[in-house]
């Protein structure tokens, strides 16, 4: 059985349990009190010594990083279209991956921290600009194609949904980014769709 360590607030965890949802994969959720601190007991870091959620566990396999960990579960638990085995294909979804790691975690991921949790966020100066410039390449991608990477669904796309989908939390509108908005009901689509808080 999957052991996913979660705090359900985290996007990061979210990416994962919204992937788990679509691929249909059971698992248990192991609460960290990032609000309490239990990131950083020895008894997490034991698990990620980065004292960072999510983690996952399955069997004596412990992993960490939600990219890394989207790529695991689609190669494990999907077939190869969440995560292509084709070099090129595989070589776009991948950038993707890293746009969502960095671009989008710089803007409306941290726009919410910064409202949420001022205390974490390093980036709290330049959120609103790092958003714009986030969300604009997403919407200009996303212009007359349906999907982020290719040509359907993939990790691409569950990696960046979390953030963006919570624009708002950060007060980040959506309403200029019409191909991003159209995107976003696509993804709520699919099949096995889990919310944030579900
Ligand atoms: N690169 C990691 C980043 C994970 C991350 O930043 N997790 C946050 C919660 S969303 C966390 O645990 N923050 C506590 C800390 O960094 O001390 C990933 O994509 O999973």
């Amino acid at each position: 059985m999957i052991i996913l360590y979660n705090f359900p607030l985290s996007l990061n965890c979210y990416k994962v349990r919204l992937l788990l949802g679509l691929l249909g994969v059971a698992y248990q959720r192991q609460p960290v009190d990032l609000l309490n601190g239990e990131h950083k007991t020895l008894e997490f870091l034991a698990v990620n010594p980065f004292g960072q959620v999510p983690a996952l566990k399955e069997g004596s396999l412990i992993l960490r990083d939600s990219q890394a960990i989207l790529v695991w579960l689609a190669r494990k638990y999907g077939n190869d279209a969440w995560m292509p085995r084709d070099p090129d294909q595989e070589a776009v979804v991948n950038a993707w991956l890293y746009t969502a790691a960095y671009e989008v975690r710089l803007g409306p991921y941290d726009a919410r921290l910064a409202k949420l949790l001022p205390s974490l966020c390093v980036n709290f100066h330049t959120v609103r600009e790092q958003s714009a410039h986030a969300l604009k390449l997403y919407n200009d991608r996303l212009t007359n194609r349906a999907w982020i990477a290719l040509d359907h669904p993939t990790v691409a796309d569950i990696a960046a949904f979390p953030a963006i989908s919570q624009s708002g939390d950060g007060d980040i509108s959506l309403e200029p980014y019409t191909a991003v908005r159209a995107w976003l009901d696509r993804v709520r689509a699919l099949p096995g769709f889990v919310d944030l808080l579900d």
